[in-house]
């Protein structure tokens, strides 16, 4: 990411007194490095993500005034409310799965090692109703790009901190083209500040290409697999109830 191979290549021509191991050391603690290294046996996101069809974007003059939460009460764990009240240290994004180097992510690396991105766009609930936001976050792809996704990857899944208040977790998946589309975020603003907690603090899936449930809240765990089912179920936790899996809009 911050490290192209030229730009490799060209510290390592003009840095010809450094020691191999201070170069890797430093290089090392950047998303992007691992990537260059890992990249002949992975896939790459961007090239699945290319092309496909966006959703609309719209004016800073059209974002609705009230951006309506929806679902499941926030998550009500006691971690959850420490990390809510010191301004979420202590929270990290985990993903692990078929990636080459599962890693966790805190919100200062997601902030500030990846290229942020914003997209006005409209959210659309099943229930009938809709609000414009401006979201801004890391594209998903980076992430999963910064791990490196095996080739044996097919669905990545989301899961979240809150439960439907019996003890069973919200949880969602896309398919790895859909988690590669550009405008699949993970979305830490919502209008220029951070992330509700109404609105799934302090990290969310924003994927405004399908209908609302996908766009998990409380992300606390990214997991690529093979195939959905067995503990998994039917790929979600609104799936698991009889909606469909795909909720393309
Ligand atoms: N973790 C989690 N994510 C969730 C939900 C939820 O209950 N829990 N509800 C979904 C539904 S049905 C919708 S419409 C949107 C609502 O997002 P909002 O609260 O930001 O409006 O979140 C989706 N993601
Ligand atoms: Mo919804």
């Amino acid at each position: 990411m911050k490290y192209g191979r030229r730009t490799f290549l060209g510290l390592v021509a003009t840095l010809p007194l450094a020691g191999c191991a201070s170069l890797a050391t430093s290089l090392n603690d950047h998303p992007g490095f691992h990537r260059f290294l890992l990249l002949p046996e992975t896939l790459d996101l961007a090239i699945l993500g290319a092309g496909q069809p966006l959703a609309r974007e719209y004016r800073p003059q059209d974002i609705s005034p009230d951006f309506r939460a929806n679902g499941f009460d926030p998550p009500s764990d006691p971690e959850y409310r420490r990390w809510s009240r010191n301004g979420w240290r202590g929270y990290r994004l985990v993903v692990d799965g078929l990636v080459r180097l599962p890693r966790s992510y805190d919100l200062a690396m997601l902030r500030h090692a990846f290229i942020r991105r914003t997209q006005i766009t409209r959210h659309d609930c099943v229930e009938g109703w809709s609000v414009i936001g401006e979201w801004s976050g890391v594209r998903l792809a980076d992430v999963l790009n910064d791990c490196g996704v095996r080739p044996e990857a097919r669905y990545v899944v989301f899961h979240c901190m809150d439960t439907d208040g019996g003890g069973t977790y919200y949880y969602e998946s896309l398919s790895l083209k859909q988690a590669a589309h550009p405008q699949a975020l993970l979305a830490y603003d919502l209008n220029g500040k951070p992330v509700p907690i109404k609105n799934g603090a302090p990290l969310r899936l924003k994927v405004p290409t399908q209908l609302g449930y996908k766009s998990a809240k409380y992300v606390k765990r990214i997991e690529v697999v093979a195939a959905l089912g067995g503990p998994l179920g039917r790929g979600g936790y609104w799936e698991d109830q009889g909606y469909e899996w795909y909720a393309g809009i």
